[in-house]
């Protein structure tokens, strides 16, 4: 049996996150990095024998015909897609046209399936979704399609079966990212993936642990915490610099230094090794301390991008961050000091956010010596806290319409906030002029480049980022 995994082009950011003239300007080539969810299953389905194949028609910029070409030399037997809420609506636009010339049954995965399967089975174009963990069911389900068995019985999945949208029971999440092999990189054209921030490449990406410990009211990443151990973690970078000649790695996970022990036997192994590669990580501000960084810069951490989120005490302990502005004022410095470039998340729009936490969070974003930053209009997303709570007092359910195509992004709404749509606007378009034109901001970029390659990369990617110049 014959399968091919096909990231679909053009969705990489949401419209809702930004004014109309950042989003336009911001979306494309920003950030070029692979599905890595679906990378890893392609990994396990040759592992298992399966004869896998992997389309990244996003990076390749690939057009329909160019994709049914590729499919039509391929010959899979299945189409298998992944599903960001998000971008649902543009993947099942996608799948159908894909299925005008290229019709066999598709299966689907990601999160939003685990959010909104039955909804999402109610589009024909869609065959089998799976729900949660890819791991287990996904070769389950296709071992079961081939052997004519009952679906029923396969855990984590949903399907159509006479005119029905079955559930079946769902799948535990046991499967540790140490049970299963490295991401098929080699199904990958690694050297187009790329950033406007990275410094080598070719650059990738990897995950080093599932979930996040933290409960921020906001987020709907899994709670329970998959972590891999500091070795695991490091024979896949060997892998990485050896095997694929990669240059930079962004580790992906929300918190990457939330274990700090673990942090420094990573990098006691990146020592002893002599591995030579820049990375960055995401993190929280209390995550971090001088030492840890001080450490990780001399081991090729170039980057840190921390979710600051706002400027405002209270919204922060609205949103279950239980940080104090002095703890964010530190973690930029300490950055600073061991010379590791800063980037911080922010947003505004929150629903405890007023005109005046909005100007504090402005504020701050000016008062720290960040290098970049990001500003979003803060978008409730299902399965978090805030997003239920809005949902149990409005009992109104706009991804479940959005789903089921009843609603578009455009029929997103922030109507429990004191702060108009047009007024959020400004505050973003504002805030990105603010910082990335402030004089003081501008000559220090100017003074750190070292060659053209570097001040050709910093222009495209200040264009990028500021996106609203008109
Ligand atoms: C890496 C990453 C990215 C990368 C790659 C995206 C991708 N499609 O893989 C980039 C930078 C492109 C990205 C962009 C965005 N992302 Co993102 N991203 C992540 C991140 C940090 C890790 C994903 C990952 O690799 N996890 C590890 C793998 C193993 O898990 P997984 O992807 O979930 O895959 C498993 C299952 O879902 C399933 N599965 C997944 N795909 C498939 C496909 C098939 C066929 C099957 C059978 C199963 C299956 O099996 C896998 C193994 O169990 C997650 C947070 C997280 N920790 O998961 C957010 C996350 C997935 N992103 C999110 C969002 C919102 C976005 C953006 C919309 C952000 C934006 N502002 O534009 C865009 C959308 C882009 C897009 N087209 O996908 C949300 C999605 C929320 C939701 N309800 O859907 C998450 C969960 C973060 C969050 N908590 O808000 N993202
Ligand atoms: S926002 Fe970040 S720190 Fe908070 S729960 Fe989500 S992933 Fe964890």
């Amino acid at each position: 049996m014959k399968v091919c995994f096909i990231f679909t082009p053009e969705q990489m950011v949401n419209k809702c996150f930004y004014t109309a003239s950042i989003w336009k300007n911001y979306s494309k080539n920003a950030i070029l990095v692979p599905p890595l969810g679906m990378v890893y299953l392609a990994a396990l389905l040759i592992d298992k024998g399966y004869d896998a194949s992997f389309i990244d028609a996003n990076i390749e910029n690939l057009s329909k015909e160019q994709i049914i070409e590729r499919l039509n030399e391929i010959k899979p037997d299945y189409l298998l897609f992944n599903t960001i809420t998000d971008n649902l609506q543009d993947t099942l636009t996608w799948i159908k046209e894909i299925r005008t010339d290229y019709n066999k049954p598709v299966i689907i995965g990601g999160p939003h399936m685990e959010i909104y399967p039955k909804e999402t089975l109610t589009h024909e174009c869609v065959d089998y979704g799976v729900v949660g963990d890819g791991w287990e069911t996904l070769p389950e389900l296709l071992d079961s399609l081939e052997k004519g068995r009952d679906l029923t019985e396969v855990k984590g999945l949903v399907f159509r079966q006479n005119g029905s949208v079955i559930l079946t029971e769902t799948r535990p999440k046991t499967v540790s990212l140490e049970d299963v092999p490295f991401p098929a990189r080699d199904l990958l054209p690694n050297e187009k993936y790329d950033t406007i921030l990275s410094k080598a490449r070719p650059i990738t990406i990897m995950i080093t642990a599932l979930g996040c410990p933290f409960k921020c009211t906001y987020c709907c990443t899994d709670t329970n915490l998959r972590a891999r151990s500091a070795e695991h973690i490091v024979a896949e970078v060997e892998e990485c610099i050896n095997k694929y000649g990669i240059s930079e790695i962004e580790f992906y996970d929300e918190t990457f230094t939330v274990n700090k022990k673990k942090m420094h036997r990573f990098l006691d192994l990146v020592e002893e090794k002599g591995l030579r590669f820049y990375w960055s990580v995401r993190t929280r501000v209390d995550c971090v301390d001088r030492e840890l960084l001080g450490r990780m810069a001399k081991n090729g951490c170039i980057r840190i991008n921390f979710g600051i989120e706002s400027g405002d005490e209270k919204v922060l302990k609205a949103i279950n961050r239980n940080m104090s502005i002095d703890t964010i004022r530190n973690a930029v410095k300490w950055s600073n000091e061991a010379g590791v470039l800063t980037f911080g998340f922010f947003m505004i729009g929150l629903p405890q956010d007023t005109k005046e936490s909005i100007e504090r969070t402005l504020s701050l974003m000016l008062e720290l010596d960040l290098d970049f930053m990001q500003l979003n209009k803060f978008t409730m997303l299902p399965n978090s806290e805030i997003y239920e709570n809005y949902q149990k007092e409005n009992k109104t359910d706009f991804w479940r319409e959005y789903t089921l195509g009843n609603a578009s992004l455009d029929d997103f709404k922030r109507d429990y906030l004191n702060v108009t749509e047009e007024e959020l606007d400004a505050y973003l378009e504002r805030g990105y002029k603010q910082f990335y034109y402030r004089p003081k901001y501008i000559w220090k970029k100017l003074l750190a480049i070292k060659s053209f390659t570097e001040f050709k990369r910093l222009a495209s990617g200040a264009l990028s980022l500021l996106g609203s110049r008109g």
